[in-house]
Parts: structure tokens; C-alpha cells; sequence
């Protein structure tokens, strides 16, 4: 497919998602989130593909939304789907691991898009931010419940109360991210997450991110449940087997799948 607003490649397994609007500082569009999506379904069905890295560029991950193209709209017009906030939860819900890069600025919509990826690698110079207040709106694509879960209430109230923005440093102290990288690294790095992730067994790798996804919605336990019906199954795989006895081979074991 030609996209306009993304860059998309492959490494292989890992497939590589850029957004590419620099001139807005990836503002997310919808054209750009139709095409975000769209990869993504795309690399959803490529049985090649078992990690996916989303990036933006070195300025920004991404601004938000675009504020040029939303503000005018009209609440029934966005009830009604004509602005990708009707294909948000498509990230979250997105079954393979997503990496994200965060580079430079990563607010309001940036932000949110960041937080329904599964691990993050920031660069030292990110900016992590939910600024909708000065706008006059509050975050709407996650950051209310994501931000909050993700680094306590108080944090979170100061950061959308007042724009409180924060750097990778202490993004990594809250444990939004998982590790700060120079800049020059980010995307390489990130790509290096994805691609040790992707000789994983890819049914293992999706009942654990399926699993990790229900600690943030399930009773205690209830996920301790969940979880271990997911072990269980996991003995149905021939991965599972796989993995066992090439660790009793003393060989690499060669995951298909299955
Ligand atoms: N939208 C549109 N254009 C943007 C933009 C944005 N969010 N952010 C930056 N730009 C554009 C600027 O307008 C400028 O374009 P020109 O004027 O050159 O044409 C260009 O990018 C460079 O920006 P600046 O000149 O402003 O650059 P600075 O370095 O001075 O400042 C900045 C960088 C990031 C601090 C500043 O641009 C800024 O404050 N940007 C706005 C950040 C913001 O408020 N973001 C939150 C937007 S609201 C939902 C899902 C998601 C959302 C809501 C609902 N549902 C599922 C329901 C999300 C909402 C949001 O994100």
C-alpha cells in the first residue's frame, strides 16, 4: 500500500512504522491514524511480522492531534466516526508488541498513542506531556486512565492540571518508559527491543501481552486466574514444547508459531 503520512518497511521480523509529518511535528491527522491503523492491519496479518516499531523523528513522536483539522469539528461529527478518534483503540487492542521510539515531543494524542504500545524507548532529549488544559479540553485518548495507572494520581494531576511536562529521565523514574537512550539510538535500539521479542515464541509473546493488558483491568485474583488458564493453554502449542526440549538439547529452539 502507498502511504502518505507514514513510512512503513520491514526488518525482518520486525516491521517499522515512522510517522512522517515533520513539517506539524507529527500531528496525528486522521489521514495519518487511517494509515497507522491500516499498517498496523497489515502487519497484524503478515505471518512474517512479529513485532512492530512505531517512531516519529528526531523533533517529535508526535504533538497530539491535529489542532488545525479538530478544531472546528463537531461533537456529532466525532460521535459519528469522522475523526480517527473512531479507530483509537485499534492501537491498544492491536495483538502483536508494539515498541515505541519517543523521540522529542510526545503529547496530548502523542502521548496517549506512546502508552498504548507495549515498551518504550525514549530518547534523552523526549518530552512526555499532556498539555490538552491549555486548549480548553482534557486528554481523551487514554491519558486520564493510562497516565494515572501509569505513574500514580498525584503525578498525573499535575501533568494534565497544569502541563506539568516530563523528560525521559523521569519518565523512566515513574515507569512510563523502560529506558532512556541518546537520540542517535532511539529508533536503532528500539528496532533491537523488537527484533530480540520477535525470536520469542509469538504464541507465548501474545497471551503474555494479552495477560500484562489485564493487570491493568482485572482484580488481583481474578488476573491470577486469567493468567494461569493462559499457562495451561500454552501447553497445547507445539512452541511450548519446542522451547522445552531445545533447552534439554542444549540448542536454540526454533518457535513456528503453532
Ligand atoms: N496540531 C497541529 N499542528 C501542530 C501541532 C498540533 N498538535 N503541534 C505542532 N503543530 C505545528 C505548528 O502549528 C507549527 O506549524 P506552522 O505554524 O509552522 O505551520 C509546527 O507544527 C511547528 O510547531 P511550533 O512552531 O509550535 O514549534 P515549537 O517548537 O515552538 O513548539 C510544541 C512545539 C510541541 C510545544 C507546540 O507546537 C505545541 O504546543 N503543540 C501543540 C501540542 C498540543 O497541545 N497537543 C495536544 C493536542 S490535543 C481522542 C484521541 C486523541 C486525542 C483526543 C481524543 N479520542 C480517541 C477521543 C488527542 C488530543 C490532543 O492531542
Amino acid at each position: 500500500m502507498d502511504y502518505e503520512t507514514i513510512l512503513v518497511s520491514k526488518e525482518g521480523k520486525v516491521g517499522i512504522i515512522t510517522l512522517n509529518r515533520p513539517q506539524a511535528l507529527n500531528a496525528l491527522s486522521t489521514k495519518m491514524v487511517h494509515e497507522l491503523t491500516a499498517a498496523l492491519d497489515e502487519f497484524g496479518k503478515d505471518d512474517e511480522v512479529r513485532s512492530v516499531v512505531v517512531a516519529g523523528n528526531d523533533r517529535a513522536f508526535s504533538a497530539g492531534a491535529d489542532i488545525k483539522e479538530m478544531a472546528d469539528m463537531t461533537a456529532v461529527q466525532m460521535a459519528m466516526g469522522e475523526h480517527f478518534f473512531a479507530l483509537w483503540n485499534k492501537v491498544g487492542r492491536f495483538p502483536k508488541p508494539l515498541v515505541g521510539a519517543i523521540t522529542g515531543f510526545a503529547l496530548g494524542g502523542g502521548l496517549e498513542l506512546a502508552m498504548s504500545l507495549d515498551v518504550l524507548v525514549a530518547a534523552d532529549t523526549a518530552q512526555l506531556g499532556q498539555p490538552e488544559i491549555n486548549i480548553g479540553v482534557i486528554p481523551g485518548g487514554g491519558g486520564t486512565q493510562r497516565l494515572t495507572r501509569a505513574v500514580g494520581k498525584s503525578k498525573a494531576m499535575e501533568m494534565i492540571l497544569s502541563d506539568k511536562r516530563i523528560g525521559a529521565e523521569e519518565a523512566k523514574t515513574l515507569g512510563l518508559v523502560s529506558r532512556v537512550v541518546p537520540k542517535e539510538v532511539c529508533v536503532d535500539e528500539a528496532k533491537k527491543v523488537a527484533a530480540e521479542i520477535a525470536t520469542k515464541s509469538p504464541v507465548a509473546i501474545k497471551l503474555a501481552k494479552m495477560a500484562i493488558n489485564k493487570a491493568f483491568e482485572m482484580g488481583l485474583s481474578d488476573g491470577l486466574d486469567f493468567e494461569r488458564e493462559l499457562f495451561y493453554m500454552l501447553f497445547a502449542s507445539e512452541d511450548a514444547k519446542e522451547g522445552m526440549h531445545a533447552f534439554m538439547d542444549k540448542r536454540k529452539p526454533e518457535f513456528r508459531g503453532r
